[in-house]
């Protein structure tokens, strides 16, 4: 019988750094090298689209040839060996944890291999550099497309269906991340309202260490899959 029936995992950008993908606040991160005001929001994008579409297509094209590390795949493992229900909300905008095989997942702040059209908001699988030119054959060639990427300001993607789960879940284990981003950072307050048992794999404490009943400390790939086993254990 396992211990836990219900999990949700929340990651972040320490899941894909041992992919190769760079995080946002660690020294050298991302947030180190552009302003968040100048590329992730929707004001920098009505100010200067081509900048904020460089930086996209950057990123997109950093994806190329990226693998799932060890943790992605005891997380896909998990899932599909788990008896009870786990769903896997990602902030991250990688596409690894699907190329791990995880099925059941929200990513909350997007995708970098989608495109949302501003004319008829179909969001879409797109995974060309998306230019100023670029325009959504859904709409036969007149809307133009921008990121489907959540910026900051900006609501992030299925927040009824996240809250619904925190509140049907007995495990809650968060997984990479900072805890500097809302409303993501503040899913541990809303779990352990609810009597959700809280965990944190990190490599280091996050900013609401403090709020979870356990806390692991360590490089991904190595914490994550020791986690997995122990509660496939039922442990
Ligand atoms: C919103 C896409 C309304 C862009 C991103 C107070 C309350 C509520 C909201 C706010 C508030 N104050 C301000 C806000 C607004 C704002 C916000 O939180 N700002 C912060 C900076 C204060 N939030 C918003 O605007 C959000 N929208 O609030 O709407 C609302 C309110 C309530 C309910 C519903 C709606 C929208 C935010 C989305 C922004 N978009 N992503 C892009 O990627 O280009 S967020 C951005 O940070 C990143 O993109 C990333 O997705 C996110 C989180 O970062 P982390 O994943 O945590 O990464 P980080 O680098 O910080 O940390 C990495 C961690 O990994 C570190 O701890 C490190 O030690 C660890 N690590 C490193 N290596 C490893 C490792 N761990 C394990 N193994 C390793 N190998």
């Amino acid at each position: 019988m396992p211990r836990y029936d219900r999990i949700v995992i929340l990651t972040g950008a320490g899941l894909s750094a041992e992919s190769g993908i760079a995080t946002f606040r660690d020294k050298d991160g991302i947030w180190s090298r552009y302003n968040i005001e100048d590329v992730a929001t929707p004001q920098a994008y009505a100010r200067n689209p081509e900048r904020v579409l460089d930086f996209y297509n950057m990123r997109r094209e950093g994806l190329a040839g990226k693998q799932p590390n060890a943790a992605h795949k005891a997380l896909a493992r998990l899932e599909a060996e788990h008896k009870g229900e786990v769903v896997v909300v990602t902030q991250n905008i990688d596409n690894l944890h699907e190329a791990a095989g995880t099925k059941r997942m929200i990513h909350m702040h997007g995708e970098l291999l989608s495109a949302w059209c501003l004319a008829c908001g179909t969001r879409q699988a797109w995974p060309a550099p998306i230019t100023l030119t670029s325009t959504c054959p859904h709409c036969t060639g007149v809307g133009r497309l921008r990121p489907d990427i959540v910026w900051f300001g900006e609501m992030p993607y299925q927040m009824e269906a996240i809250y619904e789960h925190l509140s049907e879940a007995d495990l809650f284990v968060s997984i990479g991340t900072s805890g500097n981003v809302y409303p993501a950072a503040g899913f541990v307050a809303e779990a352990r309202q609810n009597g959700v048992h809280t965990v944190e794999l990190n490599l280091e404490p996050s900013e609401g260490a403090s709020l979870f009943h356990e806390t692991i400390h360590g490089p991904a790939t190595r914490v994550v899959p020791g986690f997995v086993d122990r509660i496939l254990r039922g442990e």
